[in-house]
């Protein structure tokens, strides 16, 4: 025991933590990144602290556990915004470590003062302007559980450099504290009113049209409520994590980006069970048009304040999604003494996914564009992924496109659209695809992307091939802005703004990062390229030249402004 700086006491923190690693660019922080060699914590070095954010974020998405990331003081820290918001509006336990001027030379006009709390504050959980050094990894333990614990969401921690920087006796009792390596958050979650959930499964197996919809909130849940769709044979459809359930198990609901609204298949449903997924546009916030208006709804959600929120409910559950859902299928169990009964609507959901498989088949094929339609590039994609394939989708009609024609297999955190469900912020598909190696090594990474998200971080390439992350991106290259042309040209007759050029080599681009870079133009080729990308061992990018095909999900968001617009009508 003896003097030990106020960055080893963090680095002690994250290390109790079980963080592996730091995602981050270096400046005032540097004492943080050597406090992290001491505990054998990696730093992946990012182009732009953006990237730092959106790799913590994706790391959450792919293991479950808090992402952590790092900024130095003004500038760096700014940097940091436009990703903190997605993660703040996709509910992503991130914890941010950022650095500042130091606390002695507050209003000086000292180089780089900022205060980062002040910005961030409403697009945080929790942040704190650290004011003492010897409660420094106390600090570290109040971000993690404020980060981890009810809805999940980013945090920061700002270190004013005289805070980081001081030595502090490794005795006091204050250090003691926050270094006990276990004790400083709870893993227990907490269950529902048992009463409700009695109620809940009453409707649910009274109901002839019953449907689970499941988010990002209940991806932990996916083992519980798994079992308790089979158990009572209710479908279950994602809204938000798409690889919740393999798209061929018959309890699969999902047929497409908004085919369950297109279809009318929301239209039909008796009893909906919403768990961990706030209730949103995607959902048409379960009323009518999307929903029928005798609908009866029940919510689980973790945070009270969700529940009944854009809507009426029937049942309302508080509680966390694993622990109440542990308890609906131990009901259940109960209730049933022989499995549910098969729902002449499980039969109805599986002749429209059929349907739809042949359509999308059909439309793959089609003949008549030089250049390559989207649905073959995605049908090409399909064809050779597997289930140790992490997939990422980004981009706008792009994303749409990919949900519509690439399966799951079910792994749910190996199946992620990296613009998120709530935010749609694009572009994070390099530093996605760099957490999906980390998190998956032995598995392979690819991505699919429009062109104009692509280039938003596409300098993360150097990172990958820095940190030796091989993954391949293929580019959805329509030369547009594809998702707002089609917006502008429904609502003003005409484009601006929106053109991308076809000059732009993305694959050059690769190569310059000497990385494996290839242009395709011939749809044959997309799989033989897919395989070379994969061969090189490098980060890969493949400049996919496409038609732009508007996605039908354009027409809907169209209908905003008037259903007329819709070349469909809801059921
Ligand atoms: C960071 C960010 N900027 C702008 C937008 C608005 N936006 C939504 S879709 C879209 C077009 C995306 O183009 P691309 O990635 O090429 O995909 P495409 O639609 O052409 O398939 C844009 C700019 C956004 N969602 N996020
Ligand atoms: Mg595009």
């Amino acid at each position: 025991m003896g003097q030990i700086s106020g960055a080893k006491l963090i680095g002690k923190a994250l290390k109790n933590e079980n963080v592996k690693y730091l995602f981050a660019l270096c400046g005032g922080n540097v004492p943080i990144f050597d406090a992290c060699i001491d505990e054998e914590i990696s730093i992946i070095d990012v182009r732009h602290e953006q990237a730092a954010v959106n790799m913590a974020h994706a790391w959450a998405l792919l293991t479950g556990e808090v992402g952590v990331c790092s900024a130095q003081e003004a500038p760096g820290v700014a940097n940091m915004f436009p990703a903190v918001q997605h993660a703040w509006l996709e509910c992503v336990p991130v914890v941010m470590l950022v650095t500042s001027t130091p606390l002695s030379s507050t209003e000086k006009l000292e180089f780089h003062e900022f205060n980062p709390v002040d910005v961030v504050r409403p697009m945080t959980k929790w942040c704190l302007k650290t004011p003492y050094t010897p409660r420094l990894a106390e600090y570290v333990n109040q971000a993690f559980r404020e980060a981890a614990s009810g809805r999940p969401g980013p945090v920061l921690l700002d270190f004013p450099m005289d805070i980081l920087i001081s030595p502090v006796n490794e005795e006091n009792p204050d250090v003691q504290i926050g270094l006990t390596p276990y004790g400083h958050r709870t893993k227990t979650r907490p269950y529902g009113n048992p009463a409700m959930i009695k109620k809940a499964l009453d409707m649910l197996l009274k109901a002839e049209r019953p449907l689970i919809i499941v988010g990002w909130g209940a991806v932990h849940a996916q083992e519980e409520i798994l079992k308790f769709a089979e158990l009572t044979k209710i479908p279950i459809i994602p809204n938000g994590p798409m690889g919740f359930i393999a798209p061929d198990n018959p309890l699969s609901a999902f047929c497409g980006s908004i085919a369950a609204i297109e279809r009318g298949i929301y239209a039909q449903v008796d009893v909906v069970m919403i768990v961990g997924n706030r209730i949103n546009d995607w959902i048409g916030y379960c009323l009518p048009p999307v929903f029928n208006e005798n609908v009866k709804v029940i919510q689980v959600d973790i945070r009270p304040e969700e529940i009944g929120r854009n809507r009426p409910i029937d049942v309302g559950i508080v509680g966390d999604s694993k622990s109440v859902m542990s308890q609906f299928v131990e009901m259940a169990k109960e209730v049933l003494r022989k499995p549910g009964k098969k729902y002449a609507w499980l039969q109805e959901l599986e002749k429209v996914k059929k349907e739809l498989e042949q359509i999308r088949e059909k439309d793959a094929l089609a003949e008549g564009s030089e250049l390559i339609l989207p649905q073959r590039l995605r049908k090409e994609v399909n064809e050779i992924l597997t289930p140790d394939t992490v997939f990422l989708i980004d981009g706008g009609d792009s994303s749409f496109w990919s949900i519509d024609y690439v399966k799951s297999f079910g792994k749910v955190r190996k199946y992620i659209i990296c613009p998120g469900t709530h935010s749609g912020h694009l572009g994070a598909c390099v530093p996605f695809a760099i957490s999906a190696k980390l998190a998956y090594p032995d598995d392979k990474v690819l991505c699919i992307t429009g062109d104009g998200s692509f280039l938003f971080n596409a300098v993360e390439l150097d990172t990958a091939r820095r940190h030796n992350t091989p993954f391949v991106i293929v580019i959805d290259n329509n030369c547009a802005w594809g998702m707002v042309m089609v917006g502008q040209e429904m609502t003003y007759g005409r484009t601006c703004g929106t053109e991308l050029s076809p000059a732009t080599r993305y694959d050059k681009l690769a190569e310059a990062f000497d990385c494996y870079g290839e242009l395709v133009t011939d749809p044959t080729e997309i799989k033989p390229a897919i395989k070379r990308a994969f061969d090189s061992g490098l980060p890969a990018v493949l400049d996919v030249r496409t038609k732009r095909v508007p996605h039908p999900v354009n027409y809907l968001l169209a209908a905003v402004s008037g259903p007329e617009n819709l070349p469909f009508k809801y059921v």
